[in-house]
This record gives C-alpha cells, structure tokens and sequence, in this order.
C-alpha cells in the first residue's frame, strides 16, 4: 500500500553523472524503510514509496535516464553505509554508476564518514560490496567497486529480431541480467546500428529474451530476469579493450560504460576463456567514457563457479537541486514520451 503526503514533499539533491550518466543523490527526504537487509528494504521501498522514484526519475523533474538513489545508515553495523538504488526502470538490486556516483557525492559532502580512509564496506540489495577510492583534497578522484559475485546464466539463446534477423544471445548477471548480444548476422556494431535503432530494438530483443529464459540469482530469487540488453563492440577509443551500448529501461541508454554492465561482461569474457583471473579490461562507452574492470577472483555462488569484478570510474557533481513532488500539481509521478 503506498503511503502519500497530501501536502508537498520536499527531497534536497546532489545532481551529478558517472562517465556522463546522470546521478541524483537524494541526501535529504529519504524514507525509513522496513527489513532485515537491503533486499527487503528495496521491497518495502517499492510497495510503500514508489512514487517517491516515479517523482524524482521521470519527467518534468527527471528523465529517461535518470537514475540515482538514497545512501542510509548501514543495517549491519561492521559496513559503513546502505544503498537504495532508484532510476526509471525501477529499483535496481545494483547500479555500478550509480554506486560510483553517490558514494563520490557523499564523500564529498561529509555524509559518510568512512572508518578507514580510502575504503567503504556498502550493503546494497544485491548483497555486500567493497569500496576504494583516491582523493585528491576535496574531490575524490577514483572509486573502485569490488562487486557482488558475476556470472554466466545462459549461453546461445537463439531469437529471431524482426527487423534485424536471427541473434544468438548469452545471458550473465553483474548485479542485473544482462542479455549479451556480439556482433554477428545482420548486427555489425554499435555505430553500424546507430542509438535510435537500439532504442527500439532493445526492448524486443529483452521480451523475446524474457520469453526464452528466466534466469533467477541462486540465492536471492527476488532478483531475476533479464532487465538490460547489451549490444557489444570491438573498442574506438585509445585504451579500451571493448565497447557496449546498455540499453535499460524504455528510453534509456547508458551513457557510462555501465558498472553492472561491465561486471557481467568480464564475467562473460571469463567463461568464454578470453580474461583470466588478474586481468584487466578497460570498457569503453556510447560516448566513449571508461570504466576499468579487472577479474579479482573466482568464487563459488550456490554451486554456480562466479568471479568477484572490480570496477573503477569517476564522478563529478553538477549541482545541488531542491526539488519537490506536490500531489496538487498535474504530474507528481512523473511521465514518459515512448
Ligand atoms: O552502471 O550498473 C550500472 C547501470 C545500470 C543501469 C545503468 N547503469
């Protein structure tokens, strides 16, 4: 049941972006949440406070890819601080930009006070993650992710795209699930295709993929399903080792290299035997913005062999925005041109 205050409620921001993705740090107006982890606390948030995201995400005050979330007081008091991520696909179990993100802008604005400098332990939804980070005086420079358990949950999926042809799909999870898609058959590459075809490509690409296979996380079966698609490439840029367009949401394309993202696909690239554990793959993205990815390790993940990702990024504020969802006016949760 979703509570409402009939009168306007007022949500201080730290806007900014990772890579060129949009962040919103909501640092003020945060609900309390219910729930012994941060997976059931993103399950109270969804059934009791869910226009709180329609409001802040979509349109007039937010965006197709706007994303962004709360940090809260830590729930097991040896981590450091909680995550809730929001964006407008809804409330991610992981966002890797988002992580990025929030925990530069916190840093930044005192509102977390790590106990060893240089290192967070984060509760997210999806599980436990690590953090380090450089600074240099005020601005942190780097964050690195040591992300949740990534792995392979289904190979060679075969669907048939109108309008494109036959695919062959693989599907990992780095925090979500992404439906892997190489160059092959009649898609060539990311600017072969172009942004406005795998805007409407994508989405029939995640039903067919939905209809072929319904991957679920061994040990938390509220995660589950293929909610990203993404469309891999050879590198452009100096230094990058591949390229990927992340299709999430209805509209939305990362701009960043995608820190979920980039964890499914070191765990793709290591079940194919083209990374081994210490590798390092510099993942390059539409805009051509960087996120580092190495393989740390191998883990075992309810019987399911996963490696541990580490992916690192920068972010950058933007601005403070105070802004507010009023009941009275015509859009308070927001809407969508599709
Ligand atoms: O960085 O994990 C990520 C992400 C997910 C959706 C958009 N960005």
């Amino acid at each position: 049941m979703q509570w409402r205050n009939t009168m306007r409620s007022v949500f201080f921001c730290i806007d900014g972006h990772t890579a060129g993705n949009p962040v919103r740090l909501v640092a003020g107006g945060a609900p309390f949440l219910n729930g012994k982890n941060m997976s059931e606390r993103r399950q109270d948030f969804l059934t009791r406070y869910d226009w709180i995201r329609l409001g802040l995400m979509f349109e007039p005050r937010g965006h197709d890819m706007m994303s962004g979330g709360f940090v809260f007081p830590p729930i097991d008091p040896a981590n450091d601080a909680a995550i809730l991520f929001i964006e407008t696909s809804g409330c991610l179990p992981m966002c890797g930009h988002g992580t990025i993100g929030m925990v530069t802008f916190a840093l930044e604005h005192s509102l977390i006070r790590p106990r060893t400098p240089g290192r967070l332990s984060l509760e997210v939804p999806a599980g436990q993650i690590g953090i380090e980070y450089a600074t240099r005086g005020d601005k942190v420079t780097s964050v690195t992710i040591r992300n949740v358990p990534s792995y392979v949950a289904a190979k060679g999926v075969e669907i048939d795209v109108p309008g494109l042809g036959p695919l062959v799909v693989d599907v990992a999870y780095g925090g979500n699930f992404y439906a892997i898609i190489e160059p092959q058959g009649a898609y060539k590459g990311i600017d072969q295709l172009g942004a406005a075809n795998i805007l409407s490509l994508s989405p029939v690409v995640r039903t067919l993929m939905r209809k072929a296979v319904e991957p679920v996380h061994p040990l938390d079966s509220t995660i589950r399903g293929v909610s990203h698609v993404m469309w891999t490439d050879k590198p452009k840029g100096e230094g990058a080792d591949g390229r990927n367009a992340v299709f999430y949401g209805d509209r939305a394309i990362d701009r960043s290299p995608c820190g979920t993202g980039t964890s499914a696909r070191l765990a793709h690239l290591f079940a194919k035997g083209k990374l081994k554990v210490g590798d390092r793959f510099v993942h390059e993205s539409i805009i051509g913005s960087q996120f580092i990815g190495r393989v740390q390790q191998t883990v075992d993940l309810g019987g399911t062999t996963a490696i541990i990702p580490l992916i690192e990024g920068s972010a950058f504020t933007t601005g403070f925005n105070t802004l507010w969802i009023d009941p009275s006016e015509p859009f308070p949760s927001g809407f969508q041109v599709i």
